[in-house]
């Protein structure tokens, strides 16, 4: 753990904001490349969402042997994971250990959040200050937000009357809640919800769940790493890993290039058996490579997944209403459970479909619906995040001229690469709006963004640089690029996270590049080549020939 100390004015050369798994890596990385670093993190220990996220049921939904670091031999070596799907106190205990493995702690303050940045043009750095007091100046703001890390807590009316407890699942308490004995409600049914649902209902005396939304959820199979398949990744990691790098998500299990077509009937639905048989959240929408594109394709898979939800579910109406029919199959982020359908076959559990019957307001003892009044002692909200945008927007950041980023991002980001912002020099984006992101194995994106941060630093001062930006024009090719890739595909169709649908007022853009992991590293690779092509680099803010 961090400890908090007397508010501070420093310099230094880099300031990272956030100690998830992109702020860790950045500060290794930097400090590797001799730079002075401070980082901010709002938590009182490393992690990120993995600090944050500590409800029941709370689980990564990719593959624990892809969910690592590579940067150092010694640690993919000495780590071992406990099971296929790590739990979130593992993947906590291993961002800790890398802390402390790599004594990074030192460059973090903790209980610390990041309120401002402004850039300086006369200094031509970066003056931050924090909700303690600190002022520091850096040549380089690094943002470690996370993508997924601003929390969602919907107005609903009379919510401030509620004379119970009101939890959030980002935001859970770490010493645990009591639901023994308790009347609990859960409102939201994404990932964290289809988590929690599942242990809450073993616990609490009962559970109403308030789905405003169906959604489409994969058995997780869990339990403990195949030896074989251990032994076959830790014996070849890097060819591993380059498997991992090809791959359009980032990890190599998932993209298969068929068609759904190119199946028989009987063949494609034995192949959907026996990816849902075999379990994990890629399956059964990856297994053709159509899926995502072809509505006719993606109802092969949708259907499918409907059967099983009315073959697990043993009232039809709760059936049917768990039956997702407003979106195409994995146009929301899939969900990855363990019993979620079957816990609604339980005695204490009651699901309330918000779509035919929403809620009119919370009063001190209940939540209230159009259908009636649900009396409940807890009230959690499962209801997801301002994700990509919101983390970085709730700072007040200000670049070149004073211009606020909320203003610059009024109708939606824009970035180049979902690195940098036409505007704000030296600020760069790790896993940023309009990067591959929240659409890749999140390890392997962060691991290229901070190589690629950290590499065009080096090359900067190798060159004489002290100020990079993101040309206006490079950054307008490439947001309209990613919107278009998009809108090739049956995203957009879904009221989603990925599309800004969720938090109301939010402008509607495609959050994330959806070419592929491989294609957006190429590119990344040949803007390198080229100079860094679409970047203005300069010795503080005046073009120079270096
Ligand atoms: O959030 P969500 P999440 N009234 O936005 C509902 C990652 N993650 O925290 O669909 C009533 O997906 C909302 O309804 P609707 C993963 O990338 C990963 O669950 O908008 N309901 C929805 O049901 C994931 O996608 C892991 O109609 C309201 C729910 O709340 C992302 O985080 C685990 C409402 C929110 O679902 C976010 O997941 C957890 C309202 N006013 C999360 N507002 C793993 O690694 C919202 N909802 C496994």
């Amino acid at each position: 753990m961090g400890v908090a100390s007397e508010a501070s004015d420093t310099e230094v050369d880099a300031v990272v904001v956030g100690a998830g798994f992109a702020g860790l890596y950045a500060i290794y990385k930097l400090r590797s490349l001799g730079l002075s670093v401070q980082a901010y993190e709002a938590a009182p220990d490393v992690g990120g969402t993995w600090w944050w996220n500590c409800y029941p049921g709370a689980r990564c939904d990719v593959e624990s042997l892809d969910y690592c670091y590579v940067f150092d031999d010694d640690l993919l070596r000495e780590w071992k994971w406990s099971e296929r799907f790590p739990t979130q106190p593992e993947v906590l205990s291993y961002a800790q250990h890398v802390a402390d493995r790599f004594d990074l702690r030192r460059h973090i303050r903790f209980e610390t959040a990041v309120t401002s940045a402004h850039w300086e043009r006369a200094g031509n750095h970066w003056a931050f200050e924090t909700d303690r007091g600190d002022r520091t100046r850096a040549r380089y703001f690094i943002s470690a937000v996370g993508a997924i890390s601003a929390p969602n807590l919907p107005p609903l009316e009379g919510l401030e009357t509620f004379a119970g407890r009101v939890l959030m699942t980002s935001r859970w308490p770490h010493d645990g809640v009591d639901l023994a004995g308790h009347r609990v409600a859960v409102i939201g049914t994404g990932s964290s919800g289809i988590q929690a649902i599942p242990m809450i209902a073993q616990d609490a005396a009962h559970l109403t769940v308030f789905q405003r939304t169906a959604n489409f959820s994969c058995p997780a199979r869990n339990g403990p790493i195949e030896p074989e398949r251990e032994a076959s990744v830790r014996a070849d990691y890097a060819g591993y890993r380059q498997a991992c790098l090809k791959n359009g998500a980032g990890t190599p299990s998932l993209l298969l290039s068929q068609s759904a077509f190119d199946l028989s009937e009987e063949d494609r639905t034995a192949a959907y058996e026996a990816k849902w048989a075999r379990g994990g959240a890629g399956g059964i929408p990856a297994l053709f490579a159509d899926t995502r594109t072809d509505m006719a394709a993606n109802d092969t898979a949708a259907e499918f997944v409907r059967e099983k939800i009315r073959s697990i579910v043993t009232d039809p109406a709760v059936a049917e209403a768990l039956c997702p029919t407003d979106h195409p199959i994995a146009t929301k982020r899939i969900c990855l459970d363990t019993d979620y359908y079957a816990t609604y076959n339980r005695a204490n559990v009651t699901l309330v479909d918000l779509e035919k019957t929403p809620i009119e307001r919370v009063t001190p003892t209940a939540i209230t619906t159009t259908d009636g009044e649900f009396e409940v002692d807890d009230i959690v909200f499962a209801t997801g995040f301002d994700a990509v945008t919101g983390a970085l927007l709730r700072m007040d950041v200000r670049g070149a001229g004073d211009l606020a980023l909320a203003d610059v991002w009024a109708n939606g980001p824009e970035t180049y690469l979902g690195l940098m912002v036409s505007g704000f020099p030296n600020m760069f984006t790790i896993t940023g709006p309009l990067s591959p992101s929240v659409l890749a194995n999140v390890m392997v994106a962060i691991a290229h963004h901070v190589e690629w941060i950290g590499d065009c630093i080096g090359y900067m001062a190798d060159h004489g640089y002290d100020c990079i930006e993101a040309a206006p024009e490079a950054q307008a090719e490439w947001t309209e690029e990613v919107q278009r890739i998009a809108d090739g595909t049956l995203f957009p169709l879904a009221n989603s996270w990925y599309n800004g649908d969720n938090i109301p007022g939010k402008p509607r853009r495609f959050l994330a590049y959806i070419g592929g992991f491989p294609a957006y590293a190429s590119r990344c690779e040949e803007v390198v080549k080229a100079g860094y092509e679409g970047f203005t680099m300069s010795v503080g803010g005046t073009l120079v020939d270096a």
